[in-house]
């Protein structure tokens, strides 16, 4: 049974007060709240189990590598890859698309090559490509929403005769909720390799990579109740195998000698240096909580708050919402307009009252420019998030209405 008081107890800072008031936290999109569960087992490993991986002969270190790795297959098993061997730790979502940028595309990617990528992207999905494309003398396309903020389906022509299709599973402004199986579908079929941004939908619904039909998937730890600095890329075996490392020093080699080096073996060939240990035994333990939680429920839970807030906002006079009007065809952020109020002003007045949402270009200039809107607020969920929550956000935003007269 999903019973988010019982999960608020698991949340310590939820306890904390901001500006004397009771923490009201809406900017989960920008990064979870963590669970005792993963704050105690990054502090177990430093206390208690402390040691550099894949190194020492020593009990410590084996037992730290054995804890470590176990993560993968965790990880593996989360997101539904073949093999453990297709799961490289990145310190986020922004890390593992340049290591395709840069492994992948370096190598692949030549003049008058076509990518494609939505007008709807993070600037971590969509600068890459950028660049790839200025480099290598390479066209970018760009997929364009209509009005509810929806992937046009009359631009999806434009995924013909690309070289490698690149979209987010949900926007991080919009919350529109992409198709991301058909698209990977037509970019098989149009003989391009695929990759899914999913450091917004990975916290919010089941990841099955071989369904999705994807040849990478990208995700972060930080908005998925797990500790900074962990993250992930899945890519398909016999892709990986034929790209090029991004950081090349040790771990990923095999053998060095003065004249030349060879690699290692998948996944560690992408895994160069010291890992982050402790943090990513802490994303095995959130990978845990949110299992034990199941995916299912908590998508449950939080299209049940994204459509109390959909409602909410809806009501509330002077405020418009932007992407779709459904809580189904959305991830679980809603972003908006007050109107005559800058975003800024609206998150500063908002945090007097102790309640935090994000308000900017949250990383979309893009984006905001087609909406042609130089910034938005955004209030986004988690699975801790409660309705009274959503009352408070729409108590405070009348009272930024009273401010500005
Ligand atoms: N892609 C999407 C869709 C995102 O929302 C974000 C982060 C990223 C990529 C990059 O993730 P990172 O972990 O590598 O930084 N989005 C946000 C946000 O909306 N507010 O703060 C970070």
């Amino acid at each position: 049974m999903f019973n988010v008081d019982r999960i608020r107890e698991d949340f310590p800072i939820l306890k904390e007060k901001v500006n004397g008031k009771p923490l009201v936290y809406l900017d989960s999109a920008a990064t979870s709240q963590r669970p005792i569960q993963v704050i105690e087992a990054v502090s177990d490993f430093y206390l208690k189990r402390n040691a550099n991986v894949a190194r020492g002969l020593h009990k410590l270190g084996e037992e730290a590598t054995r804890r470590y790795e176990e993560v993968r297959f965790k990880l593996k098993d989360f997101v539904n890859a073949r093999s453990e061997k297709e799961i490289i730790f990145t310190k986020n979502t922004t890390e593992a698309i340049n290591t395709v940028m840069y492994g992948w595309g370096m190598k692949n990617i030549k003049e008058g090559d076509k990518i494609v990528t939505t007008i709807m992207e993070h600037h971590s999905n969509f600068v890459p490509w950028q660049q790839l494309a200025r480099i290598k003398k390479a066209k970018l396309e760009l997929i364009d929403v209509d009005d509810e903020g929806k992937l046009k389906e009359s631009e999806l022509d434009k995924i013909k005769g690309a070289k490698l299709v690149a979209v987010s599973a949900v926007s991080n402004v919009l919350g529109t909720r992409n198709d991301v199986k058909k698209i990977c579908r037509i970019a098989t079929d149009a003989g391009a390799l695929s990759l899914v941004d999913g450091a917004q939908s990975v916290p919010s619904q089941k990841t099955d990579v071989r369904d999705i039909g994807c040849d990478f998937f990208a995700l972060s730890g930080h908005k998925m109740l797990a500790p900074f600095g962990t993250g992930a890329l899945y890519a398909r075996e016999e892709v990986l195998d034929k790209m090029d490392p991004m950081l090349y020093g040790s771990e990923m080699i095999r053998k060095v000698t003065i004249e030349e080096s060879t690699w290692n073996d998948l996944p560690h060939r992408f895994e160069a240096g010291t890992p982050i240990v402790a943090e990513t035994i802490g994303l095995g333990a959130a990978i845990d909580y949110l299992k034990k939680l199941g995916m299912d429920d908590i998508r449950k839970h939080k299209e049940e708050i994204t459509a109390y807030a959909l409602k909410r906002l809806g009501e509330t006079k002077g405020v418009k919402i932007i992407g779709p009007k459904k809580a189904s065809e959305r991830g679980s952020l809603v972003g908006f307009e007050l109107e005559n109020v800058h975003p800024h002003d609206v998150a500063a007045i908002l945090d007097d009252s102790g309640i935090a949402i994000r308000s900017g270009h949250h990383c979309a200039m893009p984006l905001h420019d087609r909406l042609k809107i130089p910034a938005s607020s955004r209030a986004s969920f988690h699975v801790y998030t409660k309705k009274e929550e959503i009352d408070a956000l729409v108590a405070g935003l009348e009272k930024v209405k009273m401010v500005f007269g």
